[in-house]
């Protein structure tokens, strides 16, 4: 007998389907101990509805799609950039305001200041707004203190994140994120200790599952963010990194060489960047939000991406300076909209591939013996998931099985066009 069962609703699995949703008109869908015991056609539930499940739900005829998944933010920081936004729409580059001390400096210099209870506090609100878009798994990386202790202190406010919200966190260390300034001079000297003292201890404190670098001009070489990804690799943890968002430095194939579980942003990634994470498996995140506020104009490669058959995760990129974005729907519109996925593919992009970002096969599909992550949505088809533009769709949540309180204004409002 299953804790729960499901019907009344149209079902998008996210699994494999040659209409690439998964889409089920009446759907059903049981839950037993936290995970999914039985999904398919209602018509071919194995027994009547009463004798299969202790409780019995009916979805309205909402759509029902496994929890969403943002695999890339930086939720963790202290103030904003409202102001670097207001010089960039006032034609001055993020490369330019970066380097005269703006940028990730300024964020840097914000988050030092506060303590892990502040930082979680100031956290809590922007994943709030996260989670009532759907998303139930959640990535966030550190890379805005630059120095151990406040690098450490932004993974315990994750960490704390966790406890306090019905979220899962997956916590990154971004390790070369920015050279701070006190460290201007002995460049070499700080992506030793990176490599040798910071990782250590977060696998000391178990603190990250994840490494992750920037490999950018404005940020590091590949050399340097070899000598930190060996270290992570050494260390047992899995490597992410951010990739040719801003210029072609191969960190594509850098990610690949690593056999990292994502290469993040990847509009000037190469041909042979492609074919190197077509061959590794590593999954491109795509990350609109910070395109559309750098007002960027080389897109990733989208049609070679597809053709060579590297997944395709769409993520927030949730950060002050060029992605303020808290919505991982409006994320996967922007994808469309920008980079012209299709709606399958921007569905994958928030569930299935998202999942395979964060190395999680136990989730991002609704299959047999998958956690019961499930939403319930205010639409019928998923397609619309990326359609709307900051549209509150998200009607219940569900983690593990258990309901989240619904969140949009009336829980009988039926989905109706
Ligand atoms: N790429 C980004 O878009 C963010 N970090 C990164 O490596 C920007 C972070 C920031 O500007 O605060
Ligand atoms: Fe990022």
């Amino acid at each position: 007998v299953w804790d729960c069962l499901w019907t009344d609703i149209r079902l998008a699995t996210a699994a494999e389907a040659s209409d690439g949703f998964g889409y089920l008109e009446a759907g059903a869908i049981g839950l037993k101990d936290g995970k999914i015991a039985w999904v398919g056609a209602a018509r071919d539930l194995p027994g009547p509805v009463s004798a299969l499940a202790r409780e019995h739900r009916e979805g309205g005829g909402r759509l029902m799609t496994p929890g969403l998944i943002d695999a890339h933010t930086h939720l963790v920081f202290g103030g904003d950039r409202a102001l670097d936004f207001d010089l960039r729409t006032q034609g001055r580059s993020y490369a330019e305001i970066t380097a005269q001390g703006g940028g990730i400096r300024s964020t840097v210099r914000a988050t030092r200041s506060l303590s892990v209870d502040a930082l979680c506090e100031r956290a809590l609100p922007r994943a709030r707004s996260l989670l009532s878009d759907g998303v139930t798994t959640l990535e966030i990386k550190s890379g805005y203190g630059l120095d151990l202790t406040t690098e450490l202190n932004m993974l315990r406010a994750a960490r704390q994140i966790a406890s306090a919200l019905d979220v899962d966190i997956r916590p990154t260390l971004l390790a070369l994120h920015a050279l701070p300034d006190e460290r201007a001079h002995e460049r070499a000297r700080f992506v030793e200790e990176v490599a040798n003292e910071w990782i250590p201890a977060v696998v000391e404190e178990n603190l990250a599952v994840a490494v992750d670098v920037f490999c950018e001009h404005i940020a590091f070489t590949p050399a340097e963010c070899r000598q930190v990804l060996t270290a992570a690799r050494d260390a047992g943890l899995a490597v992410k990194v951010h990739a040719d968002q801003l210029s072609d430095l191969g960190g594509a194939a850098l990610a690949a060489e690593f056999g990292a579980l994502s290469a993040d942003h990847v509009e000037y990634t190469s041909a042979a960047g492609v074919a190197a994470l077509a061959q590794q498996g590593t999954v491109a995140t795509l990350l609109p939000g910070a395109y559309l506020m750098l007002a960027e104009t080389q897109r990733p490669p989208i049609a070679l991406l597809r053709t060579a058959g590297v997944p395709m995760a769409i993520a927030t990129d949730l950060n002050p300076g060029t992605s303020p974005l808290a919505s991982l729907t409006l994320a996967a519109t922007l994808a469309r909209a920008q980079f012209g996925l299709t709606a399958s593919e921007a569905f994958l992009g928030i569930t299935r591939h998202a999942a395979r970002a964060l190395g999680l096969k136990d989730r991002g599909t609704l299959a047999v013996g998958q956690r019961a992550d499930l939403c319930l949505w205010e639409i019928s088809h998923p397609r619309e998931l990326s359609y709307w533009l900051g549209r509150p769709l998200c009607a219940t949540v569900i983690r593990a099985g258990r309901a989240r309180a619904a969140n949009v204004t009336s829980a009988t409002a039926a989905p109706r066009h």
